[in-house]
């Protein structure tokens, strides 16, 4: 045992310069213990990275050392969905331990320099936070940057769920600096050692120089009906080619300036408004209505869309200019004169 204690710190010294952050002993929540669930793989998402197989160093005193493989941060809600996964024989949800650095504004000039201590990967990643997962418990820990050098403190710990070959977690945007998803990240792999100790990282995805991964932004989701005012007409649904008028609404959280209009869908029609010669998509600003906020209509064809009479509802999409996503579920009202003229009068 001395032995291997002698090796281990022998080990450790050479794995200076990829030894993980100075983290603040424990979370600050109370661990919960859930039963351990192993579940299949899933398949990778945007915003993922990918490492290669074999390229971790190899412990002799471990019996399994992480080989991360492929990873991703998303964004779900108003979550921040963590997922790494390993080659199947280095993962043991016993003793892996998994590092997300979080580069939440994508400036490598603040927060913590680098992934490690020794300023590993400074010039890529400047790290606001970092999630810890690993199990005993299994659990998904939130360590922010104090200020000092590469100091971090526990804020925060949230359910966790081991793979078959990793880890996922959902961490609150809340618990992040309400980050919007557009998260710049590395991942690193470490071995619990007897005693508490911890191996250092034994690998590094994407590898040490190589660009961080970036997440995708989350996407705003807005609330509007088809005409804010709420005086939505049923919408004509024999006439193929009537005109359906949508109006955007600005607001103090949404400013319409910053739509991309040509890339707006309802129902999967585009805006009906091109202009001929060009094939440029027309953008039509509105007034202000009863607030301060310009709005962008648009008037999408029956046609083009994929409502029919029995719809109900329809997703409009679209980008901000700067790729920004954002939807909404718009209820629909649609109407059939042919019928609606036809009025059976009750009997006395
Ligand atoms: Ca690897
Ligand atoms: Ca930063
Ligand atoms: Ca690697």
């Amino acid at each position: 045992m001395k032995r291997h204690l002698i090796l281990a710190a022998t080990l450790l010294a050479l794995a200076v310069a990829l030894v993980s952050c100075a983290n603040d002993a424990g979370p600050t929540t109370a661990p919960t213990s859930p039963a351990r669930q192993l579940t299949p793989r899933t398949v990778e998402t945007a915003g993922g990275v990918t490492d290669a197989v074999g390229d971790y160093i190899d412990l002799p005193i471990t019996d399994a050392d992480p080989d991360l493989v492929g990873g991703s941060v998303r964004c779900d809600g108003e979550n921040i969905v963590l997922e790494v996964h390993l080659t199947p024989a280095s993962f043991d949800p016993d003793s892996t331990i998994i590092n997300f650095d979080l580069d939440t504004d994508q400036d490598p000039g603040t927060g913590a320099l680098g992934i490690t201590i020794g300023g590993t990967d400074g010039d890529v990643l400047g790290v606001e936070y970092t999630v810890t997962i690993n199990y005993d418990p299994l659990q998904a820990t939130v360590y922010q940057f104090t200020g000092r050098p590469h100091h971090f403190a526990a804020i925060g710990s949230f359910p966790a769920v081991a793979l078959a070959d990793g880890f996922s977690a959902s961490i609150p945007r809340s618990a992040l600096g309400d980050a919007e998803g557009r998260i710049n990240y590395k991942v690193t792999g470490e071995a619990r050692l007897g005693g508490g100790a911890e191996t250092g990282v034994l690998d590094v995805m994407p590898d040490v120089g190589l660009a961080a991964g970036t997440s995708e932004p989350c996407t705003i989701e807005l609330s509007l009906d088809l005409r804010p005012d709420g005086s939505s007409p049923p919408i004509n649904c024999r006439n193929p080619n009537k005109l359906i008028t949508l109006i955007l609404p600005g607001s103090a959280d949404f400013h319409v300036a910053d739509v991309d209009h040509a890339s707006v869908r309802f129902a999967g029609a585009g805006e009906w408004h091109v202009n001929k010669r060009t094939g440029e998509v027309k953008r039509h600003e509105a007034g202000t209505g009863d607030d301060d906020y310009p709005d962008l209509v648009f008037h999408f064809r029956l046609s083009d869309t994929t409502l029919d009479c029995s719809s109900t509802e329809a997703e409009l999409t679209g980008n901000l200019w700067d790729g920004t996503p954002f939807s909404a579920m718009v209820p629909v009202t649609m109407g059939d004169p042919s019928r609606e003229a036809v009025t059976i009068a009750p009997t006395h």
